[in-house]
């Protein structure tokens, strides 16, 4: 699939020449078994528009701190390699593009503290993500509300142009271009303003138990329907799917059908890269039946791959460890010289 697929808002300030590669960043917080959801709305479009960038992709585990109660270091750690594992297996090459883990660049946390002293307390006290969990916990730590800072300071330290991340984070690069024009305000020209890379169709996978709420780690560890994890086994795989709430009817056409059917439609469409039409024509007047297992043979056969480079990755003694220390080295050397620009600007 090619770039036309996603979508492109406004580009930021032409940086240097117009040959230069553009930059990307994004990033996953280690907090559970990737999804489904993250493969389509994050994972793929990295994987597909990888030639055509400078990319970074970063495990953010000091951000998975920002709820401690949920923190079990053990875990942690597992997770955090195991996000790394699945970057790789998705079909990020890790000579192309820099995998690091955000913890292994001291110059996030210290930017992020630079980027929160520039941003006024109501825009992070705006936040949606800031909103809901801090209504769902009784004591919330003071990392929670400055998270988007960090997140910011992930981005501009290697001064990214674009962000491919799902429709959930939208809000979180339009503060991140906030933040980078009020620290240019204030302390002189330094970030440029980056952009989201969205997908057209697919940037919001919802719950395959209830269509009305994005599919995400955090609900997905509490229900077993709600989400198919890049890791699942088919026969898990399978059952999930069959099971994805839909209203009763036929619809099978994107404009008409409901929320749960459109959910398996949209999966079919990206994982399959069949046009519309097709689609469409395929399912006409099937059932749903049909349609979920056709698109539960179509993820397991996408994830089948992925799990067995997974399997590679993870039992071959000393790889991961050799890449991410070379990730770290590689992010570093570029974070310093930001870093170093942005206390030569502050006088620290
Ligand atoms: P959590 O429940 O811990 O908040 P999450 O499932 O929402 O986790 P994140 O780690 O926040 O996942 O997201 C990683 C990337 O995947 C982000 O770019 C995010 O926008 C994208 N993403 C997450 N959930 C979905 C979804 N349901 N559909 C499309 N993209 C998604
Ligand atoms: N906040 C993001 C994860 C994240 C990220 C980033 C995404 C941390 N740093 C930098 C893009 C760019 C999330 O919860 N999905």
């Amino acid at each position: 699939m090619t770039l036309s697929d996603a979508v492109l808002p406004a580009k930021g300030p032409a940086s240097s020449t117009e040959t230069r590669k553009k930059t990307v960043l994004s990033g996953v917080q280690p907090t559970g078994s990737l999804h489904l959801g993250n493969y389509v709305g994050a994972l793929s479009v990295w994987v597909e528009n990888q030639s055509q960038y400078n990319n970074l992709f970063c495990v953010a585990n000091l951000h998975a701190l920002t709820i401690p109660e949920a923190v079990n270091a053990a875990e942690l750690r597992h997770n955090s390699r195991q996000v790394a594992a699945l970057f790789i297996a998705a079909g990020i090459d890790p000579e192309e593009s820099i995998i690091f883990i955000q913890s292994d660049v001291p110059a996030h946390p210290y930017l992020a503290w630079i980027l929160g002293c520039c941003t006024p307390l109501g825009w992070l006290e705006r936040m949606t993500q800031y909103k809901t969990k801090s209504a769902q916990a009784e004591t919330i730590g003071s990392g929670l509300l400055n998270y988007p800072a960090l997140q910011a300071a992930d981005i501009l330290l290697y001064k990214a142009d674009f962000v491919p991340v799902g429709e959930d984070q939208t809000q979180h690069i339009e503060i991140t271009r906030d933040i980078a024009q009020r620290f240019n305000h204030l302390f002189g020209e330094c970030f440029p303003l980056p952009a989201p890379l969205t997908r057209a169709s697919g940037a919001r996978v919802m719950g395959f138990d209830d269509p009305t709420v994005k599919m995400s780690k955090s609900i997905a560890e509490t229900r077993p329907g709600h989400a198919v994890s890049l890791l699942d086994d088919p026969d898990t795989i399978r059952k999930v799917i069959m099971r994805a709430v839909t209203d009763p009817g036929n619809e099978t056409r994107f404009d008409y059908a409901q929320p749960g059917v459109k959910n398996l439609l949209v999966l079919y469409e990206v994982l399959s890269k069949e046009p519309r039409a097709a689609i469409e024509e395929k399912f006409a007047g099937k059932g749903y039946g049909f349609l979920k297992r056709e698109l539960a043979d179509l993820v397991i056969e996408t994830l089948k791959p992925i799990q067995e480079r997974y399997r590679q990755i993870t039992t071959e003694p000393g790889y991961l460890d050799r890449l991410l220390a070379e990730g770290a080295g590689r992010a570093s050397a570029i974070a310093e010289r930001t870093l170093a620009e942005v206390r030569q600007l502050v006088g620290v």
